[in-house]
């Protein structure tokens, strides 16, 4: 039996009758280190092909400096099954299964209803540039970047509390550690009764019970994780950390950055917020409130006392964004000057403007890229480790 086994080409199925024995000495190497399997019987139920374009053990091993030593991203995503194999990617997948869950479980107790919106649509939500084209019959269609418009209408129609999850297609050429073409949006909209800082404070209380039952159901996973990437632990304060875009900008010119009140946060200056951040509250999440309104979409609400500012937020993991929101207009005029202003097609978007014509509460929400979430988590240097089968400009398979 020996000579059979040692015959059956790696990584086959295989059914075994025995018995299980445990077994005092403890072997480093090996995840179930104090069993050991006494076999009788073995019968070969698929076999695998005999070489195999990357090996499990290969892939599973710590990156270091030596390249040689682990497998090439390309390699890995090119032969993705066998790549998700290893105890790591098994382990980054149940970590982002429990994202979702631990979004959903949150909202729901909080009386949030899940709904599911089209993602073929007539109109881009985000401004033009980014969108896919799809021919639609004789007509021309978009792949949605947002449930945007339609979690706003569902608020119109008196869903008081939605959330969607669901993929967003970009189309933007961004060959980066944290961009993809198609991601799964984690989106929430919620109508208020005085102030959209209630929103705030949900979408804070929801993304600190994420975290917590991450760290506290899944420490195996994060382990296991942790042992093939390194990072330092995830921190996070309970309430979440409220910063103005002001206060955020003030930390970082007191710290050698040369930028305006208003100007937009580049990358390198959103991921030393974060560092100075760490420093100064020792929190890897934080939210910062009310951006300047020039650089935020024609849907977001200006700030009523300075039409230079908006009422509006990102939150952020380790120095970088997962979330956009914001309290939204629903006064119909003054959405469709603010679609004007910033070049968006009124014609194609009557209805969702229509929608505020017969009575919209004050409402305001969030859109979350889940894949960076679970990256920056768990400390990793690439959304490609936490898509299953990501897309980017340059890769559409498999
Ligand atoms: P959003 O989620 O709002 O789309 P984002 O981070 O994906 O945010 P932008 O808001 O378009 O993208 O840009 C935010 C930052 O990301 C910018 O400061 C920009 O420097 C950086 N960025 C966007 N695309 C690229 C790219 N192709 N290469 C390098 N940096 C980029
Ligand atoms: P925004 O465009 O900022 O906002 O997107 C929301 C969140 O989605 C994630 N994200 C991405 N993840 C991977 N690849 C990408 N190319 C990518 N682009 C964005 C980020 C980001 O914070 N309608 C608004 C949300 C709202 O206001 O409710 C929107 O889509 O984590």
């Amino acid at each position: 039996m020996v000579k059979f086994s040692a015959g059956i080409n790696k990584e086959s199925i295989i059914d075994v009758e025995g018995f299980v024995r445990t077994v005092d000495q403890k072997i480093e190497s090996c995840s179930q280190h104090d069993v050991e399997l006494h076999c009788e019987q073995v019968w070969v139920v698929s076999s695998a092909a005999p070489r195999l374009p990357l090996l499990i053990e290969d892939a599973v091993r710590p990156e270091t400096d030596d390249a040689l030593a682990t497998v090439n991203q390309d390699t890995r995503l090119d032969n993705r099954i066998l790549d998700l194999r290893t105890t790591t990617n098994q382990a980054i997948y149940r970590i982002e299964a429990g994202v979702c869950k631990y979004f959903r479980d949150y909202l729901m107790e909080k009386d949030f209803i899940e709904i599911h919106v089209p993602k073929i649509i007539s109109a881009a939500s985000e401004g033009g540039a980014n969108v896919f084209t799809v021919s639609y019959f004789k007509d021309k269609a978009y792949l949605a970047q947002s449930p945007q418009l339609y979690k706003q209408m569902a608020i119109t129609a008196d869903f008081d509390r939605v959330f969607t999850i669901g993929q967003v297609f970009r189309a933007e050429d961004s060959n980066t550690h944290r961009h993809l073409t198609e991601f799964v949006g984690l989106d929430l909209e919620m109508a208020f009764k005085f102030h959209y800082h209630e929103v705030i404070e949900v979408i804070g209380d929801m993304f600190v019970h994420i975290f917590k039952n991450l760290r506290d159901n899944l420490q195996e996973e994060i382990e296991t994780v942790g042992r093939q990437y390194k990072s330092e632990p995830f921190k996070f304060l309970e309430p979440s950390l409220v910063l103005t875009y002001k206060e955020g900008v003030r930390l970082l010119r007191d710290n050698g950055v040369d930028m305006g009140d208003e100007d937009d946060l580049s990358t390198p200056a959103e991921k030393l917020l974060g560092r100075l951040i760490k420093q100064k509250y020792d929190t890897d999440f934080f939210i910062l409130d009310k951006f300047p309104l020039a650089v935020r979409p024609f849907y977001t609400m200006p700030d009523p006392t300075d039409k230079k500012w908006s009422n509006s937020y990102d939150m952020f993991m380790r120095g970088e964004e997962i979330l956009s929101g914001a309290q939204r207009v629903h006064c119909p005029d003054l959405l469709s000057e603010r679609a004007k202003e910033k070049g968006v097609d009124l014609e194609h978007i009557k209805s969702y403007i229509d929608s505020f014509r017969y009575g919209a509460p004050p409402h305001a929400g969030g859109g979350i890229g889940m894949e960076r979430v679970t990256m920056l988590f768990l400390g990793l240097d690439n959304i490609r480790k936490t898509s299953m089968f990501p897309r980017d400009p340059k890769r559409l398979t498999p």
